[in-house]
Parts: structure tokens; sequence; C-alpha cells
């Protein structure tokens, strides 16, 4: 019932089709076994879906290497399931999008397989091909110096047609060439309009920044030109070209009369609040975006790998958290998602508190307010929602999955990558591999959870699915995922204080400061509607965490007319002395 368009005030559930629900006792989750769990989401609070990419292909990134947008990958289902999933999540009141990857195509989608064919090729333009260079020991080199997101460099030699191509991510993943207006209609048409067409209500726009490259390809300036693995520095994101194809991309979206849709851009790891203002600001294109600054905020300038010591700084996070919150001011506004997980991370109890058996629900009831009383657009990961946690330290190499770890993990064992010792990088990938947010959703106690029926699945479930299951924990008010009920219905009753309104995240001095987290304090701002609510003054820290904070917030804002000094909740996310 608020006067913002529905995408400002839903709260989106983010689904990893792989690790949801199997339906058919393979050990993959699938589309089919999404539709028996929309109840489930709708009791959550949950009005909007996003799923990650299901379509045809060799699954070298996930799905993220995408072979044919118009088909869907054999064990996720068919498109027949897709347009039931499509129909079912309206029927039970919830809008549903899918993840645009049109960056680059898997190298076995046939557009790169003609490209690659032949120099001649009608298509060889819609991918990025350069001769490359010799050196002066007449040895052939890449064209540039540019380095894949994913280690070692962007460019690989193709002998069939003796010249190299770009990917920015994996050799698997080719970089389509947006300077093509034949390759944008193709992606239109089969990325975008193919799906819009059957009723889906907009997208996730993966690596939005990135589609327009100098395709005179200079040399970058490289941080670290020793390591294998460049990151946070990007050569080719925000130019200004990127943006007039985003223009182009939005009049598609446009030309669907009457239809709520909706483009929620991936920013890249360099995007600042400044860039995001020209993709979601009032001249740009996007409706929302993704940052990636809380997910990179381990990271150091010279890789992903390469951690800041320490690797979690409350400050920082809040510094972050508050510059993006800011983008959600009157005037300045370019929406912004607000989240703490995804399948590109490890899981934020594990990150930004602590998943100890003692500590665990209480961090993440911690870490739920602090979402659920922020502005943007609130998405929750699977299983976020019942305080699932990071792989055990304990588990072997042999349970990480994902070819950013595993090809990382080979480089170091093979002495490929600069420095990093082996029990150096096995740390690394303990706190970050993106493997930790893909283990399956944990729903009962039965084998593996209740995800499959099948004898393993393709991940190892967590060992503490024993009390940390749907299952279990509904209809226990105690439990992380009731919690989450909870403070998603405060969310949405006080959305002009908490989505429209405007937190200030601030640290304290004094003497709260080794107990404190995070703070909010809320400014009356003139004529403002939202009863007298002035400003709240709750402050309190873990012990009182461990009771009902939601009993404190539902007594402050359920009056909604207490003349309130100053609202500041504290969030401490290590044992404040009782
Ligand atoms: O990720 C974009 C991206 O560059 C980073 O999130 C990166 O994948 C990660 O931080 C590496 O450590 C998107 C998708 O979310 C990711 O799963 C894909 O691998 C990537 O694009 C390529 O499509
Ligand atoms: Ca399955």
């Amino acid at each position: 019932n608020s006067s913002l368009p529905w995408w400002k005030t839903a709260v989106g559930y983010h689904i990893y089709v792989p690790s949801f629900s199997d339906s058919n006792g393979d050990g993959i989750g699938d589309i089919p076994g999404i539709i028996p769990r929309l109840p489930y989401l709708r009791s959550l609070g949950v009005d909007l879906i996003w799923l990650s990419p299901f379509y045809a292909s060799p699954q070298y990134d996930m799905g993220y290497d995408i072979s044919n947008y118009k088909s869907v990958h054999p064990p996720y289902g068919t498109t027949s399931d897709v347009q039931r999933l499509i129909d079912a999540a309206h029927q039970h009141g919830l809008k549903i999008i899918f993840d645009l990857v049109v960056n680059h195509t898997s190298h076995l989608h046939e557009w790169f397989l003609s490209s690659r064919s032949s120099r001649l090729s009608a298509k060889r333009d819609w991918y990025h091909w350069r001769p490359g260079k010799v050196d002066e020991q007449g040895n052939r080199r890449p064209p540039n110096n540019w380095m894949s997101v994913f280690g070692r460099s962007a460019w690989q030699w193709d002998e069939l047609t003796e010249e190299y191509y770009l990917h920015i991510y994996l050799k698997e993943q080719p970089d389509l060439n947006w300077e093509n207006s034949e390759l944008r209609k193709a992606v239109f048409d089969d990325a975008i309009r193919f799906w819009l067409d059957k009723g889906v209500d907009g997208f996730r726009i993966d690596t939005v920044c990135i589609y327009a490259k100098d395709t005179g390809f200079p040399d970058a300036e490289i941080s670290n030109p020793d390591s294998e693995f460049q990151l946070g520095r990007r050569y080719y994101a925000d130019l200004p070209q990127n943006f007039e194809y985003l223009k182009e991309m939005r009049a598609i979206f446009g030309s669907y009369e009457g239809r709520e849709l909706v483009m929620i851009g991936e920013y890249s790891g360099s995007t600042t609040t400044e860039i995001a203002r020209g993709y979601c600001g009032q001249n740009g294109s996007l409706d929302c975006g993704f940052h990636k600054q809380l997910l990179d905020l381990e990271r150091t300038e010279v890789s992903k790998w390469i951690l800041r010591e320490p690797s979690f700084e409350l400050t920082r996070f809040l510094e972050v958290h508050n510059e993006w919150q800011g983008l959600m001011d009157k005037g300045k506004e370019a929406w912004t998602a607000v989240y703490l997980e995804n399948h590109d991370v490890a899981r934020s109890v594990s990150r930004f508190a602590d998943d100890s058996l003692e500590m665990r629900v209480a961090s993440a009831k911690l870490l739920a307010v602090l979402m659920a009383t922020s502005s943007g657009t609130l998405f929750i990961y699977q299983g976020q929602e019942i305080g699932m946690t990071s792989m055990p330290r304990e588990w072997s190499i042999q349970e990480y999955k994902d070819n950013e770890t595993v090809r990382y993990y080979e480089a170091v064992r093979e002495g490929r990558a600069s420095g990093e010792s082996l029990e150096c990088a096995l740390s690394s990938i303990r706190k970050v591999a993106r493997d930790h947010g893909r283990t399956p959703m944990q729903w009962d106690t039965s084998l593996n959870s209740g995800f499959t029926s099948a004898g393993e699945s393709w991940m190892r479930v967590n060992e503490n699915y024993a009390e940390v299951n749907v299952e279990f924990e509904e209809g226990n008010e105690d439990s992380v995922l009731e919690f989450w009920k909870r403070i998603l219905r405060i969310r949405k009753q006080y959305w002009e204080l908490f989505i429209a309104g405007r937190f200030e995240l601030f640290d304290v001095e004094g003497e709260l400061r080794n107990r404190v987290g995070v703070y909010w304090k809320y400014e009356q701002e003139e004529g403002r509607q939202s009863g007298d609510l002035k400003r709240a003054l709750v402050v309190m820290n873990f012990s009182t965490m461990r009771m009902a904070i939601e009993d404190v917030l539902e007594e402050i804002f359920g009056g909604g007319k207490r003349e309130i000094a100053e609202f500041q909740l504290i969030v401490s996310t290590h044992p404040g002395s009782d």
C-alpha cells in the first residue's frame, strides 16, 4: 500500500537452482523442485524470487556459461517446467525474475562455434578476436596484459584460426562484442524477449558494467604484475558506451506495454556510488543495482585470495554500507539492493559475525535486523533465513566444486600463483570461496536434509542440518526463521521508515565502542507523515538480543505515537559484557 513501485518495497529471495530442491532424486536441484516450496516462501514474507541461470550450459561456471538462452539445462527441467513455475509464482502472488548473462556466452554456444570456425565467419565479429603480438624472443604474446577475473590472461589462443579471443572470466566464457549491432539484436531477442514473452517480470543483469570495452585493447596498469590473480581493478568498466547499450536494452523492456518490469544490474567490483547514479539515477537505464563492496570486503587490491588482516573490520563494513544507503537519499537517488549473501560469497553469519554453536542464532538475528531496517530493495539468499553457515573448516578441498576455487588451488599447488603457499591458499579458500554459499538448502532432519532423495547430492550437505533446517525452525519462536518472518512484517509495516526512510549508520565513541556494532539514527524529516516518530533510542547489546529484539522494536513502533529520543540499535557482533 506504499506509493513506491513494487520492486522498491518487495522482499526478494535469491534461489540458487542446483542447491535449492531436487524433485527427481538425481542429487541436483531443479525447476519442478521449486514449485512445491512457493507457499513456504510466501509464509516467509517474500514477494519476488530471482532464479540463478538455469539455461543450457556445459556448467564450467555453474550456468553463467550459456550455450543456448532459449533452452533449459536438462537436469534442471524443460522450458515448459519454467513456464509452469512462472505461472505458479504469479498464482502465489510472487513476482519472478531471471538472471541475464550477456557479457559472454559459453564457448559451446552456436554463435561462438560459428565465430571461431573461420576468420570469414559471418559471426566472427560477434566476439573479440585479435592476432596478438610477438615479443623480442619471438614468442607469441596476448594482445594486451588484461587478466581474467578468475586468474591468468584474459586472452585465449585459438589454434584453428590462429588468433586470441577475449574472456574476462573463464576461457570457456568468451566475451561478446557489443559493438556489433546484429549481436545486440540477437541478445535482445534470445536472452530477453524470449523470456519476457513467457511472463517473467524482469532480470538481475549479470556484470552490467562491462559490456563496452575499449576495443583498441590498450595495456592496463597492473597492480601486481607477477600475480596471476588481479582483482578489484577493472580495466574496462563503466565506459560511456556501456550506458548507451543499456539504453537500448531499456527500450526493449519499455516496449512491453503495461508490464511493470524490473532491471536490477549487478555492478562490478570497482563501481562507486557516483558511477551507480549513472546506472540507476534519473537518467539511468536500470531500476536498481547490486553493489559488490560488502561482498569484496576482505579482498586486497592484489587478489580475492590475498585477504586483508583482519579480514573483517566493523568500521569498514559500516562505512561501505552507509555510503550505499546514502544513495536512497532524496534527490540523490540511485536505488540500491540491500543484501549480505549470494552464490558468490561465504555465509554472512560466518563472514561478519560468529557462527559458533552458541553465537550463530543471535548473530543471524543481528544481521537480519541490519538488513530488514536498511533502505533499498532487500534480498535474502536461500538459507540465510534459517542461519545457514559456511562449509565446516575441516572439510577437505575435494568438497569445493567451483572452478574459480579449483583452478586457483591447482595454480598454487603447481606453483603458478605468485608466492602464495598452499596452506595460505587453503586458509583463504576456507574463508572466501564461492562454494560456501552453494551447499544444499537445509529443509528438514531427513537424509540430506530433505534436499534430495538421492544417496548423495552434487555438493555435500552441511552436517549442522540437524538443528539448522526449515522444518525444525518453523513454529519455533526463538528460531532465526521465525525472527525473519517477524522482522519482515515490521519492515513492511513501517516501510516509510525503513525503506523510504533514511538511517544513518554511524559508529559511536566512548564506552559503548567496544560493544557496539551498528547504530541507526532516524532524523525526523520536515513534513514526514510517518506518525510522530522522531528518533527512537534502543540501546541494546548482545545479551538483549538473546531475549526478543522484535518485542522491543514492536513496543517502540507498535505505539507509533511515542515521543522517542533517538533510534540507536546497537548490533554488536562480539559477545558484549552484559
Ligand atoms: O559475478 C560477477 C563478478 O565478477 C564477481 O561476482 C565474481 O564472480 C566473484 O566475485 C569472483 O570472486 C557474476 C556472477 O555472479 C558469477 O557467479 C559469475 O561467475 C560471473 O558473473 C561471470 O558470469
Ligand atoms: Ca533434480
